[in-house]
This record gives structure tokens, C-alpha cells and sequence, in this order.
């Protein structure tokens, strides 16, 4: 009771949210009528019924069918605004969110559409919430490098509307080093990088993205427990694991929240982070995350803060910014 307390009031950061898995049942309801989409489903339960997967494959068809309401600029700052205003009631004073410009690009979603909507509920967030920000765009690596390369064209001229490039979507058979040389060109153009990687697949594709991608984090991370070099490398190297507790419970990657090898990360010294992935597909937000953990295993006063300054410390802002919230 003290735990899910104080969990609910530590200010923290959330670094791993795909704005558009905040998209909730009753939000595609809305958009969809507002936007004359035709949806499959004839209500909201029947939606939500349908919110259900075993692996990331079978959630991933979901997620990318359900975003097919966002069509308009509006549509995406509803999407980010509703998200903003839900994370304030849970004490996150900063985000650091990924889109997945190419999916709303195949769709015909022009980029400036997409970044302009984000960006304003951003700026509202900051304005109105006090919620700092940081904007990712997410390669989907299912799609070619080269896809990734004329993203980074179409980008081009609201770059500085962006602070890092991430890399998302089918992990297995689309290892990082598929994705090297863009990378390197993002890297070149003074971005910050982040890549999902031993969230399904192995070991391996943690190193890749590491030695190939040279990324600042790693997205979930979990399969790098398998590798006892590994964990020293990401320990020395102090890199920031963002993890997602009911995400890994719901995609399978753990069998249950009994078995989540959080506590265990943090006993090896490794900074793993709580967030909530997909919040509208995986069951809760930040905070439902903590209260899971807490819940499941002998989670401690001094683990929960050890996981928020964590989520500061990984944060791509300014040492004096980490001060004021440490
Ligand atoms: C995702 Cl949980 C997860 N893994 C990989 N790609 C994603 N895109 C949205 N959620
Ligand atoms: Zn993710």
C-alpha cells in the first residue's frame, strides 16, 4: 500500500511509448466517426475484445490496423494531448515518445501532418502540464534500409523537430544490422539513437545494435540477461534498458509477472527503466506498470527509486535538467 503510494507519486520519465499504442478502444470510436472511417467492429467492447494477442507478431497486425483513424493533424494531437493528460495523473513530468512515421506514411499520411499534430499537444504538454518532451521517430525495421533512407529524406526539413531515430516493429529476422548505414546517417546529422532489441530475439541483437547502430539505449533488452558478458558490457558502458513490464506479461516474452527479471537487472547493476509500451493494448499506463511490479515480486523503497532516477538518468536531457528532478 506505502510501495503503490509512493509509486504514484515519484515524479518520473517515461522513455518507451509509442504514441500511437496510447490510441484507445474509444478514441478509434471517435476518430472513426469523425473521420468517416469504417471500422469493423460495432462497438467499443467488441473492439476491445479484439485487443487480444500471444506474441509480438499478432499484436503488431493490431496496433497497425487501429492507428487507420489517425488521418488528420487534429487526429494526431488528440492522440498525443489525451496521452499527455493521463500520464500528468500519474506523475510523469517527462516523455520521450516514438512514432511510426513510415506506417502513417503508407497510409498517405503526409510527415509534416504527423510531426506538426504531435509537436503541438508537445508544446501544450510543456505549456500547460509542465511536460518536458523529446519526439523519436521509429524505423519499422520489417520495411528496407532504403525505406528508412527516404524517410529520413521526407524529414528532412522538420529535423529539428526531432530528437533521436529508434527502430521498432518485427524484431526477429531484421536484426539491427540491416539498419547500420542509416544509422550512421543519423547518427552523422547529431541525433541520438535507441534501438528495440532482446525483446524477442537473442543476445546477438543486442551487441548489433550496440557495435553496429551505436545506439545511446536499448529498448526492452530483456534476452540480454541470457549473456553474462553482455550484462557487463551494458553495465560498464552504464546503457539504459527500457523496460515494459505488462507489455512483456501480455506479448509473452515473460510467463508471469512473477518471473520478471526487473529485480534481477537491477541486482546486476543494469539501468532498467518502467514503461508502459502500448498503454491502450497492454493494460495500463506507467504507473498500472510499478503496481504490477510491485504486486509479483519483493520489490523494495529503494528499488522504486533507484527505477525512477533511472528513468532521469537515461533521459537525452541536459545534466543540469537530471539535477532538478533527482
Ligand atoms: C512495439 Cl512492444 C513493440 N515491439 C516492437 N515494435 C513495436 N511497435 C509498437 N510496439
Ligand atoms: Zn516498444
Amino acid at each position: 500500500e506505502e510501495l503503490l503510494q509512493l509509486a504514484q507519486r515519484m515524479p518520473k520519465a517515461e522513455l518507451h511509448l509509442h504514441i500511437e499504442g496510447s490510441l484507445e478502444p474509444e478514441m478509434v470510436f471517435r476518430l472513426a466517426l469523425r473521420n468517416g472511417v469504417r471500422l469493423n467492429y460495432p462497438n467499443v467492447n467488441s473492439l476491445r475484445a479484439a485487443y487480444a494477442f500471444n506474441n509480438l507478431q499478432e499484436f503488431l497486425n493490431i496496433y497497425y490496423t487501429g492507428m487507420s483513424v489517425l488521418l488528420k493533424e487534429e487526429d494526431f494531437f488528440d492522440l498525443t494531448w489525451t496521452y499527455l493528460t493521463r500520464v500528468h495523473q500519474d506523475n510523469v513530468v517527462h516523455v520521450e515518445m516514438f512514432f511510426d512515421s513510415q506506417a502513417h506514411l503508407e497510409r498517405g499520411i503526409p510527415i509534416d501532418v504527423q510531426i506538426s499534430g504531435i509537436r503541438r499537444a508537445l508544446q501544450n504538454g510543456k505549456e500547460q502540464l509542465g511536460i518536458s518532451s523529446k519526439l523519436i521517430l521509429s524505423f519499422l525495421r520489417h520495411l528496407s534500409e532504403e525505406h528508412a533512407f527516404e524517410t529520413l529524406k521526407l524529414a528532412k526539413p522538420f529535423l529539428d523537430q526531432l530528437d533521436g531515430f529508434g527502430l521498432d516493429s518485427t524484431e526477429i529476422g531484421n536484426p539491427p544490422e540491416k539498419f547500420a548505414r542509416v544509422f550512421a546517417r543519423c547518427r552523422e546529422l547529431g541525433f541520438k539513437i535507441t534501438a528495440h532489441a532482446g525483446e524477442e530475439g537473442p543476445p546477438d541483437y543486442v551487441y548489433q545494435a550496440l557495435d553496429l547502430l551505436r545506439v545511446d539505449r536499448i529498448d526492452h533488452g530483456n534476452r540480454s540477461l541470457d549473456d553474462a558478458v553482455l550484462v557487463h558490457r551494458l553495465t560498464d558502458e552504464g546503457k539504459t534498458l527500457t523496460v515494459c513490464p505488462l507489455s512483456n506479461l501480455k506479448l509473452c516474452v515473460v510467463k508471469d509477472m512473477d518471473q520478471h527479471p526487473i529485480l534481477t537487472m537491477l541486482k546486476r547493476g543494469l539501468k532498467a527503466t518502467v514503461n508502459s509500451d502500448d498503454p491502450a493494448y497492454f493494460g495500463g499506463y506507467v504507473n498500472d506498470n510499478y503496481r504490477a511490479l510491485i504486486e509479483h515480486l519483493p520489490v523494495t523503497r529503494e528499488d522504486l527509486y533507484q527505477l525512477a532516477r533511472n528513468s532521469f538518468e537515461g533521459a537525452w536531457i541536459t545534466e543540469e535538467e537530471k539535477t532538478k528532478h533527482l
